[in-house]
């Protein structure tokens, strides 16, 4: 990786991306799921996700960028270079959103790493290495835990049949949803699961506060928390409410509920970096006159620290072993996603690229989980964040400004050159 090494200094003199173009490309993408709200709902391999990226292969299909998609449902697409046998430089983020979601989260980053892909066409600019924008499958985690599923996969950090074999709420699983979409989209030429390029720059939304507040343009990201997910199940018995006295019951909700204060104590951090978050839950049977004989809980735990990390993880695996109130209590490690930190040389790049346009920027860690965050164990990786109205998202109020959305993809555009020109 010296090639990398020659671009600490280089400043940008790319051209200038279609902030309009990405604009009206965001606003489209944003019609497919939209909700009642504002926001949108399109959760990975559902019909919206489909439509999704259907969108997405027509435009890229208009520029003769060829597609590919690999076992787990990563959607690849390649612009060519003079030299194909180089590996390429990679952008991209992911398509599907959370149940609540907002109009970028992710969706900016693909469409922003589209918009470099179109101006470099524009501009009748050829690249030494081929370019390609890639598609992360499932980032949400939301229809089918865990977050970053697609990337994961990909690293090999979470191993492709663990992964086909994880099942929504409706019993649906990762590999008959796929294949219900891949039936859809356009044939694909497939492609073997890898994890391998020259570097990889991700742009998205901070999805936090700090920027905004700072007024600045954009966020030269160095790394990203670590993040831990739980699911836990409670097996208690089904019993009738109104015949059956308190003393004879083995009531799976009132003993999750005892079980999630208890860790909820155990998290207990004055400081407030440790992010400690119960998003679903599950009873079953879900029916107001019987008493719950199963309840299943997801935990999402974060923390910039490792140690941290794993002290709570300790302590949430020694609360949920045994039973709790007569109801046995399994625990199962879905993820443990160390914190990251990025190569310094591609966040020079993007600071480089940022200040060549005299932008503000800052340093900032994210709180929020990427693929960059797989990439960056296998390739040279940065990330560009921009600014998000009071910092709000996985809300249908997240919202972004044109300026800043168009800031970033510039940032993008000039850092992913400033790294093609340093090959030897
Ligand atoms: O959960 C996350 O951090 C990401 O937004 N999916
Ligand atoms: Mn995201
Ligand atoms: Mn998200």
């Amino acid at each position: 990786m010296n090639a990398l090494n020659s671009i600490r200094s280089l400043t940008p003199v790319g051209p200038r991306i279609n902030s309009q173009r990405l604009w009206e490309h965001i606003c489209a993408m944003a019609d497919i799921g939209a909700t009642a709200k504002g926001g949108v709902n399109r959760q990975a391999l559902t019909t919206e996700d489909t439509r999704g990226r259907m969108l997405l292969l027509q435009w890229a299909s208009c520029r003769g960028y060829q597609a590919s998609i690999d076992p787990i449902g990563n959607l690849f697409i390649r612009r060519p270079g003079k030299s194909p046998d180089l590996s390429p430089v990679l952008t991209g983020s992911h398509l599907d959103s959370q149940p609540t979601g907002g109009k970028f989260d992710g969706v900016y980053g693909v469409l922003a790493g589209l918009e470099v892909l179109e101006t470099l066409d524009d501009h009748g600019i050829e690249t030494e290495r081929p370019l390609e924008l890639i598609v992360w499958m499932n980032e949400e985690g939301s229809r089918f835990p865990p977050p970053t599923m697609g990337s994961a996969v990909a690293a090999g950090a979470l191993p492709l049949a663990d992964a086909l074999a994880i099942k929504d709420v409706d019993g649906i699983d990762v590999q008959d949803a796929l294949k219900i979409q891949l039936a859809e989209l356009p044939v694909l030429e497939t492609r073997a699961l890898d994890m391998s390029g020259f570097a990889y720059i991700e742009a998205h939304i901070e999805q936090g506060p700090v920027l905004e507040s700072q007024a600045c343009d954009v966020g030269v990201v160095t790394g990203i928390q670590g993040l831990h997910a739980y699911e836990i199940q409670l097996l208690g018995a089904e019993a009738h409410a109104g015949t059956t006295p308190l003393r004879h019951r083995k009531d799976a909700l009132v003993a999750a509920t005892t079980l999630i204060a208890r860790i909820r104590a155990a998290m207990d951090d004055p400081e407030d970096i440790l992010r400690f978050t119960v998003g679903r839950l599950e009873v079953y049977p879900g029916s107001p006159n019987t008493v719950p004989g199963r309840v299943t809980f997801n935990i999402d735990l974060r923390h910039p620290d490792p140690d941290f990390l794993l002290r709570a993880d300790e302590k949430i695996l020694q609360l949920c072993a045994g039973e709790v109130e007569g109801c046995p209590v399994s625990a199962k490690v879905l993820l443990r996603s160390t914190p990251v930190t990025f190569d310094d040389r591609v966040v020079a790049t993007v600071r480089n690229a940022a200040g060549g346009r005299a932008m503000k920027f800052l340093d900032i860690v994210s709180g929020a989980t990427h693929d960059a965050k797989y990439t960056a164990e296998h390739i040279p990786t940065g990330m560009i964040f921009v600014p998000c109205e009071k910092g709000i998202s996985h809300n249908e109020a997240e919202n972004a400004r044109e300026v800043d959305v168009a800031a970033g993809a510039q940032v993008l555009c000039d850092a992913m050159l400033a790294i093609m020109s340093a090959q030897l």
